[in-house]
C-alpha cells in the first residue's frame, strides 16, 4: 500500500509577530515542493484565516487544538463548527504539550477527535511516552493505551472504521520535543512499527496498511532524509525547524 507522504510544520505559539509570519509565507511560497507531499501548517488560532488566505493553496491549514462542543460558554476554545465554517480541513490533537501542560487525558482526546471527525475534519493524532516511560520499557503500552482511547470511541461512532482515512497518526516521543534529541532511526522505526500492528490488531489489518504514521521530535534538514526512508515513517510532524526555510527540505526530504 503506497501511503502520501504528509509534513506538518506545527508553529506551535510562534511566530510572535505579523512580519514574522509574512517572512514564513514568503519562503513557502517562493518554494519548490515535492508536489507528491501533503503539506500543513499550524499556526496558532489568531493566524489561522490570515495565513488560509495568504498561502498557497497546495498546503494546508491546520489547527492546534479544538474542543468537542459546536457552541456555547466554554471560554477560550473553538469548535469543530467553527474550523469547518473557516474551511480549515485539519486540527492537531492530543499533542504532548497539551497533554503534559493543560492536563488533557487520552479519554478527551478521544471525546475531541470524534466530535472533529463528526463534523469532517482530518486530524493529527499525537502519541507519545515520555522519557522516564521508556526508559521503564513502556514505549508500546504508552502508545497504545492513548492509541485505544481514540479506537474505542471510534468503534462506537457514526462512521466507525471509516474515519480512519481522516487521521494521521504522529509518533512524538516526549524526550524528543524541541529537545534536539531526534530519536534514533531504530528507535523511530520501532515505535512506528509497533503502533501499525497495534492498529491491525485494534482495528484491521486494512486500516494499520493505509493510516500515515509520522514522527515529529527534533526534525530538521540534517536528520529528516535518513528517517524518511525508514518503512513505516510516513511523513513529520515539525516544530521547531517549520519556522526556519529547512522546513523546505524537509517537506522535499524523498526528493
Ligand atoms: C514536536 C515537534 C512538533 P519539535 O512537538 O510537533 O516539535 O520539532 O520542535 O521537536
Amino acid at each position: 500500500m503506497t501511503r502520501q507522504f504528509f509534513v506538518g510544520g506545527n508553529f506551535k505559539m510562534n511566530p510572535i509577530t505579523r512580519k514574522d509570519k509574512l517572512a514564513l509565507v514568503k519562503v513557502l511560497n517562493d518554494a519548490e515542493l515535492d508536489p507528491a507531499v501533503e503539506v500543513v501548517v499550524s499556526p496558532p488560532a489568531l493566524y489561522l484565516i490570515p495565513l488560509a488566505e495568504s498561502i498557497r493553496k497546495d498546503i494546508k491549514i491546520a489547527a492546534q487544538n479544538c474542543y468537542f462542543k459546536d457552541s456555547g460558554a466554554f471560554t477560550g476554545e473553538i469548535s469543530p463548527a467553527q474550523l469547518v465554517d473557516a474551511q480549515i480541513p485539519y486540527v492537531i490533537l492530543g499533542h504532548s504539550e497539551r497533554r503534559t501542560l493543560f492536563h488533557e487525558t487520552s479519554e478527551e482526546v478521544a471525546q475531541k477527535t470524534s466530535a472533529a471527525l463528526a463534523k469532517g475534519l482530518s486530524i493529527i493524532l499525537c502519541i507519545g511516552e515520555t522519557l522516564h516511560e521508556r526508559e521503564a520499557g513502556e514505549t508500546g503500552k504508552v502508545c497504545q493505551s492513548q492509541l485505544k482511547a481514540v479506537v474505542d470511541v471510534l468503534k462506537k461512532a457514526i462512521g466507525g472504521d471509516s474515519s480512519y482515512p481522516k487521521i494521521v497518526i504522529a509518533y512524538e516521543p516526549v524526550w524528543a520535543i524541541g529537545t534536539g534529541k531526534v530519536a534514533t532511526p531504530q528507535q523511530a522505526q520501532e515505535a512506528h512499527a509497533d503502533i501499525r500492528s497495534f492498529l491491525s490488531k485494534a482495528v484491521s489489518s486494512a486500516v494499520a496498511d493505509s493510516t500515515r504514521i509520522i514522527y515529529g521530535g527534533s526534525v530538521n534538514g540534517g536528520n529528516c532524509k535518513e528517517l524518511s526512508t525508514l518503512p513505516d515513517v510516513d511523513g513529520f510532524l515539525v516544530g521547531g525547524a517549520s519556522l526556519k526555510p529547512e522546513f523546505v527540505q524537509i517537506v522535499n526530504s524523498k526528493k
